[in-house]
């Protein structure tokens, strides 16, 4: 098979991928890359992603990492799902929320992700409470301007799921491990449980709680 996901399905960035291809329908080969055994430092990782990052995609020859831009690519193999909508404003609307996504949301999540989980996954000792502090700020804020953009549209582009919804949604996958302070956000909650209910959503758990 041509086209290869190198992923870590634990992983939010690993789900986020996996969830879209799920969606899409689409053929792919699973490569794990397996962050406990350092399997992104290897040589031949590394030619593949010099950031030595899960995750990463082979297309033949095509090569490509950054998990909101490969799953750009891979909503453009199936232009009729409407995950990447082919309206320039709607288009532009989704990729806005993917790079809130990259640079407000996944780093906000990302400090509570790795304090409560990740260290306890990798065996790292106790939470440090300065960084729980800082991670739950940052929640926080960014969780203010999700909960308040959800009550004006069912999901994050208006009417109908787009990558903006699975790629933000990625990281409450780490909610209950992570103890991501939800109460008091009602629409990310409904949201939440509407792509719960999705088959692909379902079928990537299972590959993210199998491989824990
Ligand atoms: N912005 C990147 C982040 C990729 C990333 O940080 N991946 C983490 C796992 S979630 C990783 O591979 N870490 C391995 C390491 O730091 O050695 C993306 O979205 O693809």
């Amino acid at each position: 098979m041509s086209l290869k996901l190198h992923v870590f399905p634990p992983s939010p960035r690993g789900f986020k991928v996996l969830v879209v291809a799920y969606q899409l329908g689409i053929d792919f080969e699973l490569v794990f890359c397996d962050l406990t055994k350092g399997d992104q430092k290897s040589a031949a990782y590394t030619a593949l992603n010099p950031n030595q990052r899960m995750p990463a995609l082979e297309d033949g020859d095509f090569r490509l990492w950054e998990s909101n831009a490969i799953i750009q690519y891979l909503a453009t193999k199936k232009p009729e799902s409407g995950l990447l909508p082919r309206d320039e404003s709607a288009r532009a609307d989704v990729a806005r929320w993917q790079f809130w996504e990259s640079t407000t949301w996944d780093p906000a999540c990302a400090i509570l992700v790795f304090e409560r989980a990740v260290k306890r996954f990798f065996g790292g000792g106790a939470p440090d409470p300065v960084e729980v502090e800082k991670g739950l700020q940052r929640f926080h804020r960014a969780a203010g301007v999700l909960d308040a953009h959800l009550k004006k549209r069912p999901c994050m582009c208006g009417e109908y799921l787009t990558l903006a919804d699975l790629a933000i949604g990625s990281a409450l996958t780490m909610a209950e491990p992570a103890q991501l302070p939800l109460e008091s956000y009602g629409e990310i909650r409904r949201w939440a449980g509407k792509l719960a209910a999705l088959p692909a959503w379902q079928r990537a758990r299972e590959m993210q709680t199998a491989r824990r």
